[in-house]
């Protein structure tokens, strides 16, 4: 099996459609969603329909972030609607046909049923943030959904495993990526790149808000992912090669 993480979608409906595309998940393969499916981009339904459906044919993990967070607040407990909106939910709206009574049921249920973390044998995934004295099942929920990660970064988690989170943005659109902790949130939305990790190979695979997949720095990826390797004493399995992903779409930057 593989096991990927994928990083804060914010709606960009078409990065997610060309990441799927390029990894064709089989039944075994598991996909890790770190949350903030939602926000922000033009196609929060898409996107969302898009997790669902996947769920279908692969394994799949969905963690909530704080974005579907302040939805819920609005559209199941009254709360009033300016954070959300100020904050992106004005484009989820008009993605839902501008009334949140037209969000399907099935999406309703889907942001109930999102997770607060995900922990397995060698790592942990959560949206934000984590303190790293504490085990995941006492984290605070303002830093699993809303920390950001301060600099100098978080000492390792006390369980020893390797973090992976979004919601801190890389405006260089480039993977964060230190020995204990991966952040994975490359700004799509606001013209960076949506990324998928491949936990077991540290390779990863960008695309753009248009749907295209990164082109040119991905040498530049690589040198970081060596990096991280040798610094990780074996986190990474298989050290990349240099290829580019496949895919029948094409590879090309866009500057807009
Ligand atoms: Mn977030």
């Amino acid at each position: 099996m593989r096991r990927f993480v994928i990083g804060d979608i914010h709606g960009c409906a078409k990065a997610l459609d060309t990441l799927i595309e390029t990894i064709h998940p089989t039944s075994t393969d598991e996909i890790v969603f770190l949350g903030d499916y939602i926000d922000r981009g033009p196609n929060s339904r898409d996107v969302v329909k898009q997790v669902i459906e996947l769920g279908k044919s692969c394994r799949t993990v969905t963690l909530r972030g704080n974005h579907e967070i302040m939805m819920l607040g609005v559209a199941l407990y009254g709360l009033d609607d300016k954070v959300w909106l100020a904050n992106g939910g004005n484009a989820t709206l008009s993605s839902y046909g501008g009334k949140l009574s037209k969000v399907p049921d099935l999406h309703i249920e889907f942001f109930r049923g999102l997770r607060p973390y995900y922990e397995i044998d060698e790592s942990i995934f959560v949206h934000a943030g984590y303190d790293p004295a504490l085990e995941m099942r006492h984290q605070e929920e303002t830093t699993l959904y809303w920390m950001h990660l301060p600099n100098p970064l978080p000492e390792p988690h006390i369980s020893g495993k390797r973090v992976f989170v979004g919601h801190t943005p890389q405006p260089s659109g480039m993977v964060m990526s230190a020995e204990h902790l991966v952040g994975i949130d490359t700004y799509c939305f606001g013209g960076g790149y949506l990324t998928a990790y491949d936990v077991t190979t540290c390779e990863s695979i960008q695309a753009n808000r248009h749907g295209h997949l990164r082109k040119a720095p991905f040498r530049k990826l690589f040198e970081g992912v060596q990096f991280a390797a040798k610094t990780a004493g074996g986190v990474c399995r298989k050290l990349v090669s240099g290829k580019q992903p496949d895919s029948t779409k094409p590879v090309t930057e866009s500057a807009d």
